[in-house]
């Protein structure tokens, strides 16, 4: 293939169009790219690149076209991935992410729809949606970056902060326990359980196309650097340095009963497949249940 170096100027809309339209970029990632929509909006040495790029080399590995998938976030630097994949995306309000993700799964059971956002998006003012959402076993892929801080409006204290860990609303500490996402993802019934961090970009890799072709409700946590909000208040250094934390502080353990995998400030983090199991999805059980008694299929 011949290659044509050209380059981009931010936000030249016309020179990544023709690039996509000749079927090659910079880099063969563009073409699941927006165009014209790099450079992006996050600070030096925040994790949500290597994650946007994990989810595209998920794709990648499960051979799912992106014309048979979907997009949801809500609000967040999380959710600005929604913006910059080139495929249906949906950057929806703030927490709703899993009730707009739902409709859409529910009506087109033929699309592979991911819930891309973050820990306050998802276990704040979301959390209500993803417990009922994985009760009810709904067919939808999540991938829930978490930075211990709502990293958008300021470095707020989120449900997933440690305790001790400084934020902007905690100056002395936060002293309120924190979720331990895998064991309230299992708790409330999802069938697969993963937590990697932004080192571990490989298993999560194939830990996001392995979620792809389970059914159900499944989860997987990404520990992400946020060195603007959650780094600089806790002396962690640069985002480089929460990743060389990873590194050394990370015990790969797949299997292990997600009650054990609580996160403590400046702890030992437990990564790895923790759950993968089969429960009937909403929609055998509503057509088992509900539509036989009408003639009617899904
Ligand atoms: C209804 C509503 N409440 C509050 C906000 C303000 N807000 C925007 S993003 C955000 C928190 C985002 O935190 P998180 O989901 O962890 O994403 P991050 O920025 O850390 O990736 C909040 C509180 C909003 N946009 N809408
Ligand atoms: S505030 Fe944190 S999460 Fe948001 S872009 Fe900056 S480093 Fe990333
Ligand atoms: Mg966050």
């Amino acid at each position: 293939m011949k290659i044509r170096y050209q380059p981009l100027v931010p936000f030249d809309l016309q020179a990544t169009c023709r690039l996509q339209e000749e079927r090659h970029g910079l880099h063969p990632d563009d073409l699941y790219l927006k165009p014209g929509r790099i450079p992006h909006i996050w600070c030096p040495g925040c994790g949500l690149g290597v994650v946007l790029n994990t989810y595209i080399n998920g794709l990648k590995m499960a051979g799912l076209e992106m014309n048979r998938t979907a997009v949801v976030s809500g609000i967040g630097c999380t959710g600005r991935v929604a913006g910059y994949l080139n495929m249906d995306t949906y950057h929806t309000t703030h927490g709703r992410a899993i009730p707009f993700a739902t409709g859409l799964a529910l009506v087109r059971p033929d699309l592979t729809v991911t819930v891309f956002s973050g820990d306050g998006d998802l276990f704040a003012i979301g959390g209500n949606h993803f417990i009922h959402a994985a009760r009810r076993n709904i067919n939808l892929k999540i991938i829930c970056v978490n930075n211990f801080n709502y990293g958008m409006t300021g470095g707020q204290a989120a449900p997933t902060t440690p305790v001790a860990a400084r934020t902007t609303t905690t100056p002395y500490g936060n002293y309120e326990h924190s979720f331990n996402l895998p064991f309230l993802a299992y708790a409330s019934g999802a069938v697969y359980v993963a937590r990697w961090t932004t080192f571990h970009a490989r298993q999560l890799v194939t830990s996001i196309a392995e979620s792809f072709t389970r059914k159900g409700f499944t989860f997987i946590e990404v520990i992400s650097p946020c060195p603007i909000g959650y780094g600089r208040p806790n002396k962690l250094g640069s985002g480089l340095d929460e990743m060389k934390f990873y590194r050394e502080n990370s015990l790969v353990q797949n299997a292990t009963d997600p009650r054990e995998a609580d996160i403590k400030l400046k702890g030992k983090i437990i990564v790895g497949k923790f759950i993968d199991q089969e429960r009937p999805t909403f929609d055998e059980v509503y057509a088992e249940n509900i539509l036989k008694k009408f003639n009617r299929s899904a």
